[in-house]
């Protein structure tokens, strides 16, 4: 009988590789829609991206870009009417189909449901997008098979705190050793691992160099038959297809004394 219990998605990066060609073109869309001329580049937005969360990180880019920049108006009411548009400019990017998501993803969700595991999400990002990001890739109804989306600004500090790990276990009312966490950065693994849940990295474009210690297994992708992940580090799954038998696998149970 399997111990595990739950899976729980990070998005951006995890789901699908949203960051480059998804957010950061959404960002720059809303820059031009409010009249800025700012230029989020492909390395500007890798370093930007060492803070969690689209208003934050608008925020440390005035701190550390535009110092003598002056908003119009109250700069807190600035910085959500931005990441607003932005919101809106990534949602019609989705609403296109021009997201899709990664290898192994919608694969694994399927089975996962099948064997009948709850599924969750715990992002940064907002509930708009990851419900955006669901109906535009796995259908309507897919919202619902997720029993509790973390997102945003539900919990007061976002990644790498673990504040919205903390959030979902709660919400789905289970022990960090029932679940397995599936991520793609460094501070999405200081989040899921500050709540002790076994958590597998699939590596994504800006994440590569990330330091990973502390996962489970650090794999390319969940791999699809025909299309195996390649394993960067620890135990992959014999065959690069990540499946509910192999994440029972990793819970700490199944190494008792370690
Ligand atoms: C990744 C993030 C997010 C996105 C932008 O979140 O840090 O901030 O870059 O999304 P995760 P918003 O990997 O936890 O899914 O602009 O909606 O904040
Ligand atoms: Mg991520």
């Amino acid at each position: 009988m399997s111990d595990l219990k739950a899976l729980i998605f990070d998005v951006d990066g995890t789901l699908a590789d949203t960051e480059q060609d998804g957010h950061r073109p959404a960002f720059n869309a809303a820059f031009r829609e409010m009249g800025l001329d700012w230029d989020w580049t492909v390395p500007l937005y890798g370093q930007l991206l060492q803070v969690a969360g689209g208003k934050e990180r608008i925020r440390h880019y005035l701190d550390e870009f535009a110092p003598g920049f002056t908003p119009p108006g109250d700069l807190d009411r600035f910085i959500g009417d931005l990441h607003a548009c932005k919101t809106q400019h990534f949602v019609d990017m989705l609403e296109r189909g021009e997201i899709p998501l990664r290898p192994g993803v919608c694969r694994l969700i399927h089975e996962a449901r099948s064997a009948g595991l709850m599924l969750a999400i715990a992002t940064t990002t907002s509930l708009t997008n990851v419900k955006s990001l669901l109906r535009a890739n796995l259908g309507e109804a897919s919202v619902r098979w997720f029993r509790v989306i973390g997102a945003g600004d539900v919990v007061p500090a976002k990644k790498p705190a673990s504040d919205i790990y903390h959030y979902v276990l709660e919400h789905l009312d289970l022990p960090a050793r029932a679940c397995v966490a599936i991520e793609d950065s460094a501070q999405g693994l200081r989040a899921s691992r500050g709540a002790a849940i076994t958590t597998v990295i699939t590596v994504s474009g800006y994440t590569v160099e990330d330091d990973f210690s502390g996962a489970a297994a650090v794999l390319e992708h969940l791999g699809e038959p025909g299309m195996p992940g390649r394993v960067v580090r620890g135990r992959g799954p014999g065959n690069g297809v990540v499946d509910v038998r192999y994440l029972d696998s990793l819970l700490p149970s199944r190494h008792p004394g370690v």
